[in-house]
């Protein structure tokens, strides 16, 4: 076996401290696991709950991999047989069916690399390659199942892990210095008198009763040092809830969104992550005291949600004696400009060589899941048609237009989009991401360059039940 484990632990060493997910990382360029997908018992906050699991985990391991590294991963279904065997296409369906995706990578997305056109069945095993390219841009990654029908019950019930590529941010001395925290945030859903994820009605709407944890754990204690601060890596891996988040009282130094680095550190008493984006924060923990962290009431779309207490941040005096001194402790905030992922230098307008719109919508349905489809273009998924056919090699510019009262975070597969504008406004900082939310009622628009790799892939809503609902198109890039 190549695979090199790191067991979950405090990254402080501390009991009772958040405890980093496992870990397996990658040795000599190459990255090699198995993944069982299996039914695991877990006492959920209000059920004991049968979960959808990687390797029974929640989250599942962190991956963590080098640009240029060849990432071998056995995907053994181990769910029990579907009950419905006649799939009805953009409704939900055959919920132990399934495949993977790698969020934001930027590889082949066919064969059998990032390929979410494939179905894995109850008791199948597929083989993953994927060729992590050498200038593969460092940060924060997510792995989680893509087959459309079943991906939002599979995320809903705990499916997902952080991958993170080595690089760029972590070679900054005020970052290299300080203790590294992974949170995952993920929300299982489950009906409450089975303890089970079967029925759609359980997780589709969006204020059911919600039990978020962080890396598995119901309100769990972050411990800090005066004075010190932390790297923290966060991922949303909800299934459909915006995380808008505070930390009254610590300071949140932004310095990176879906892996990649911020120009800047930037200072913000919010971070706001959309199901799919990740976050790199720098906390500083100015004064002794005990803090939460919540994801304060806010209206999503039409619903309003409620305050939810994600994690307790209890900072020790800066010379405690619960925490080992030679623990390492950051002090510093990263200053001046941080390092570029250098392939995503800007995009010009002399780049552009097409210019398209996107349509997000809802259609009245009849005999449909809840009698609606979600469509892009006028039309809910079709694997068999391509929406968007596309040059590789050459650059264009996406505007969407959101004509729903809900926000949407759409997340293109394969090649990431440099932001341009939001709601017809010029963004000043121009950020690389992989899931931009769009406004409800309004516009995103986005530039991309579609390089080295040609084939099919997708774009759709991050809100997981909108994706199985039909917010999915193909993207045929040809060569
Ligand atoms: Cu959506």
């Amino acid at each position: 076996m190549l695979d090199a484990q790191i067991p979950a632990q405090s990254p402080l060493g501390m009991e009772g401290d958040l405890k980093n997910p496992r870990e397996i990382t990658s040795v000599g360029g190459r990255f090699r696991t198995e993944l069982n997908m299996v039914i695991a018992r877990h006492d959920l906050p209000y059920a004991s709950a049968s979960l959808r699991l990687y390797e029974g985990e929640i989250p599942a391991p962190t991956f963590r991999v080098s640009p240029g590294d060849e990432i071998e991963i056995t995907l053994h279904n181990r769910f029990p047989s579907n009950p419905d065997s006649d799939p009805v296409l953009n409704t939900p369906n055959q919920f132990n069916s399934t495949n993977l995706h790698f969020h934001g990578f930027h590889v082949s997305p066919k064969g059998n690399s990032d390929n979410v056109y494939l179905q894995i069945n109850p008791g199948e095993s597929f083989n993953y390659l994927v060729q992590l390219p050498e200038d593969h841009p460092a940060g924060n990654y997510w792995y989680h199942p893509h087959r459309h029908g079943s991906v939002a019950v599979q995320v809903a019930s705990g499916c997902g892990g952080m991958m993170i590529v080595r690089g760029t941010l972590d070679d900054v001395p005020a970052v290299a210095e300080a203790i590294e925290r992974v949170m995952v945030f993920q929300c299982p859903v489950v009906d409450p008198s089975s303890g089970e994820v079967d029925s759609y009605d359980t997780i589709w709407n969006l204020d059911s009763e919600r039990f978020w944890l962080v890396n598995g754990e119901y309100q769990p204690k972050i411990y800090m040092r005066e004075g010190e601060v932390q790297h923290w890596r966060w991922l949303n891996a909800g299934d459909e809830q915006f995380l808008p988040m505070t930390l009254d009282g610590l300071e949140l130094h932004e310095i990176g969104f879906d892996g990649n680095p911020y120009d800047h550190a930037r200072l913000t008493n919010k971070v706001e992550i959309a199901p799919g984006n990740r976050s790199n924060l720098m906390v500083r923990a100015p004064k002794v005291g005990v803090y939460d962290l919540l994801r304060p009431a806010f209206t999503q779309g039409k619903t309003d949600l409620p305050e939810v207490h994600m994690a307790q941040v209890i900072v020790l005096p800066a010379d405690t004696d619960r925490i080992a001194s030679d623990v390492k402790k950051g002090t510093r905030i990263p200053e001046g400009p941080l390092p570029k992922n250098a392939v995503l230098t800007d995009i010009t307008d002399a780049e552009i060589t097409n210019h398209r719109q996107i349509v997000l919508g809802v259609k009245e349905t009849p005999g449909m899941y809840k009698d609606v489809v979600f469509t892009l273009n006028g039309e809910p998924f079709d694997p068999s048609r391509d929406d968007i056919v596309a040059k590789l090699g050459e650059a264009e510019e996406w505007e969407f237009v959101n004509t729903t009262p809900f926000p949407h975070p759409i997340h293109v597969h394969v090649n990431p989009m440099q932001v341009t504008h939001i709601n017809g406004e010029a963004l000043a900082y121009k950020h690389w991401q992989d899931t931009i939310a769009v406004p409800a009622a309004g516009t995103a628009t986005v530039r991309m360059r579609f390089t080295e790799f040609d084939g099919r892939f997708v774009m759709h809503c991050h809100i997981l039940p909108h994706e199985d609902l039909g917010m999915m198109l193909n993207v045929n890039i040809e060569a």
